[in-house]
């Protein structure tokens, strides 16, 4: 019976040191120790022991039981720490490591000078106003004096999507339609996207504009000219150098196109300028009295001017940027610039 003990003492320890994980351990301890074990059937049996034997038998199987006891307690605190190091080696981070940074986003540059303008605009009096991009020929052409057979209404020039639907061409359908709701005085700034079927190293098929408009009773050239100098100085600095050239739309009289003094080579001729020294910013004029009547204003009591102008083209002069398409690449590495 003595051998027994040792036997099962041997055993049992063998075990033990095979188990790695807490379920074998656990596992050993209820082989041996459990309420079914086999330690604890031995003590069980105590009474077919022979007498001379029992209290050595006896002190045997707790000495057994104590060992036991103790080396399964050791091994389940060895497996539990040695599972805590792993992970603390795992999920160890090294706090000194620079951090990712995070990437803002920015304002695009159209869309800056579209605010710097409109900010212009707004200290001069005008209210900015935005109309629909899906247009009637109406709004787009006709009340605007534009004559059917106008090459700006060929199939070449404008995305029609149907016979009396286009997308818009500049952003003027917004000014009639500010005009057939408000009586004057007017003064409004009209700023979205318009469609052109062109495109080049300067044309896009989609580009931003402006367009301006002042009616009152009184309004006369000077000032347009007033308005817009003021505009253009505050855009391009207070030394910009200005001209005021004849020209023609079918929804102004007189017209007039406005340069500025290349602030590439300051006059002498360059590449941007065409060798002309001067860069043509806006396109300005009186409103036609064919636009007025078409309106409902009468053009014996109120005058006014207008005047459009193209963002994507500023933003190029500004930033000395020579293909359009860039602007419209969403290259982060492009935009990031401005
Ligand atoms: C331009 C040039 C000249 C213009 C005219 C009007 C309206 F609706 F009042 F008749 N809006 N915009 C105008 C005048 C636009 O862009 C180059």
């Amino acid at each position: 019976m003595i051998a027994d003990i040792q036997q099962l003492e041997k055993a049992a320890l063998a075990e033990l040191e095979n188990a790695r994980a807490e379920d074998s351990i656990l596992a050993v301890r209820t082989k041996y120790l459990g309420r079914k074990g086999l330690l604890t059937g031995l003590l069980r049996n105590i009474s077919q022991v022979p007498i001379d034997e029992k209290p050595l038998f006896g002190k045997r199987c707790n000495e057994v039981k104590e060992i036991l006891e103790t080396k399964i307690d050791e091994a389940l605190q060895l497996q539990t720490q040695g599972e805590k190091e792993e992970s603390l080696a795992r999920e160890k981070i090294d706090v000194t490591l620079p951090g990712r940074g995070i990437r803002s986003g920015r304002i695009h540059p159209v869309i800056q000078i579209r605010r710097e303008i409109c900010d212009i605009f707004a200290s001069f009096g005008f209210s900015v106003v935005e109309g629909p991009e899906v247009e009637l020929d109406y709004y787009n052409f006709e009340a605007l004096n534009i004559p059917k057979d106008h090459p700006a209404r060929d199939m070449q020039d404008t995305f029609y999507i149907e016979d009396n639907i286009v997308l818009r061409t500049h952003t003027s359908p917004v000014q009639v339609r500010i005009m057939e709701k408000v009586k004057p005085p007017v003064r409004i700034l009209c700023p979205g996207r318009v469609y052109r079927p062109d495109s080049d190293v300067s044309h896009t098929p989609m580009f931003h504009q402006i367009e301006g408009l002042l009616v009152d009773k009184g309004v006369s050239f000077a000032d347009l000219k007033g308005i817009l100098t003021a505009f253009l100085k505050k855009v391009f600095g207070d030394d910009t150098t200005l001209r005021f050239r004849p020209s023609f739309f079918p929804f102004t009289e007189p017209s007039a196109e406005v340069d500025i003094r290349c602030v590439i080579c300051q006059g002498k001729g360059c590449r941007v300028c065409g060798q002309s020294g001067w860069l043509e910013i806006l396109g300005s004029g009186m409103v036609d009295p064919a636009v007025f009547q078409n309106v409902g204003y009468d053009a014996e009591v109120y005058s006014g001017f207008a005047f459009g102008l193209g963002l994507e083209r500023i933003a190029m002069l500004k930033y000395g940027i020579t293909d359009i398409r860039l602007l419209f690449e969403n290259d982060i590495r492009f935009l990031k610039q401005f």
